[in-house]
């Protein structure tokens, strides 16, 4: 009920509905209405309440509820049932409960704010409120858990793709899912799978991409390594499109164009074809072609990304001559010219 009184009143955008009229029109109470239009209020949602013209929407505020995310969402599977939070300590952690809970393939766990954002490995994920996209999915992909990289491979592409449509910010791929800007990561992505030997039991797909952060909205040690999409735009002069008057973005335009780049890639991965995403990867990527320095096994390795193979693993040749072929989680590839 209340998605479909915030929509009535976008749809009346700086005019006055009534009460009355809400009422007539979705068939509940004054009182109802008046509820709901306090929760509303709280959401964020910019309301003028006129004692004898009833309510009016001011603007369309950057949230990432159902009710943004939802309306005008081009996908079948992915986001049909979004769960949002103002504060979580981490959308994948609460994704993977639900998951295990049975949640319906394709479910969106998306927060304002995270206060225990992860990365791989137990690192931690900066999550300013309201600033990013913090957000992770459940798959129940039909694929052996030997090519699940590839759908984190499909993830990162989603997001190039859809940063570029929504802001026409051109971003790179460092392998294997880190975007990144003049050399400073925009965006982390954590897959975590839960699997039996032949099966995927689920995989969650957590996505964190910075949007409208200003420099000190990151902690002083990331300041040199992260950026974001809004402060990229600024330093090099771009005129945001899909923004407010302060040149932020708005994120649901970024969440919808993902999601539904995502479910494209998804329907093709379980349909077995993977060479587009593979192909589209490369093309994003800012390491292939470069000299890589990898540790891997306790071991050290300087030489040339060459390619990364049909399931998703990097190829690198070492200086000596030796190849070798890297799956992510096991190795950590630095470039040796910055951060590629
Ligand atoms: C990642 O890990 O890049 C995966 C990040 C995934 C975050 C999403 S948000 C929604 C979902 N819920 C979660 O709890 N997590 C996911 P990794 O490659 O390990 O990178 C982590 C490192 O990136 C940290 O050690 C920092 O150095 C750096 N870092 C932390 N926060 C950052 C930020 N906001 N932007 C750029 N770099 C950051």
């Amino acid at each position: 009920m209340k998605n479909r009184i915030i929509n009535q009143l976008k749809k009346n955008m700086g005019n006055f509905v009534s009460g009355e009229a809400l009422s007539q029109e979705l068939g509940v109470t004054r009182a109802a209405i008046w509820k709901y239009i306090k929760e509303i209020k709280e959401d964020g949602y910019p309301l003028e309440a006129s004692p004898r013209k009833g309510y009016r929407l001011l603007s369309i505020p950057d949230i990432l509820n159902e009710a943004e995310i939802g309306e005008g969402l081009q996908t079948n599977i992915i986001g049909k049932d979004i769960r949002y939070f103002k504060d979580i300590d981490s959308t994948n952690k609460y994704a993977k409960q639900i998951a295990l809970e049975g949640c319906p393939n394709g479910t969106v766990v998306v927060a304002e704010c995270q206060t225990e954002g992860r990365g791989r490995l137990g690192r931690y994920w900066s999550s300013a409120a309201s600033k990013g996209i913090w957000l992770s999915v459940v798959l129940r992909p039909e694929v052996l858990p030997s090519d699940v990289q590839v759908i984190t491979l499909a993830a990162a592409v989603a997001v190039v793709e859809a940063i570029k449509t929504a802001t026409g910010i051109g971003t790179g791929i460092k392998w294997p899912n880190d975007i990144v800007l003049q050399g400073k990561k925009v965006c982390g992505i954590l897959s975590e799978i839960s699997a039996e030997v032949d099966r995927i039991n689920f995989l969650v797909l957590g996505i964190g991409i910075n949007v409208n952060q200003n420099c000190d909205d990151f902690e002083e040690s990331l300041r040199d390594k992260a950026t974001s999409l809004k402060i990229f735009a600024r330093e090099n002069g771009i005129r945001p499109v899909n923004a407010d008057g302060e040149g932020s973005y708005l994120r649901s335009v970024i969440v919808k164009e993902m999601l539904r780049n995502l479910e494209r890639m998804y329907n093709d991965i379980n349909a077995g074809n993977t060479e587009e995403i593979i192909n589209a990867w490369r093309k994003y990527s800012v390491t292939l072609g470069r000299e890589v320095k990898v540790s891997y096994r306790n071991r050290e390795y300087t030489g040339t990304a060459l390619d990364i193979t049909n399931d998703g693993k990097l190829l690198v040749k070492c200086s000596d001559g030796e190849m070798l072929e890297l799956q992510s989680g096991e190795v950590s590839v630095r470039g040796i010219m910055g951060y590629v």
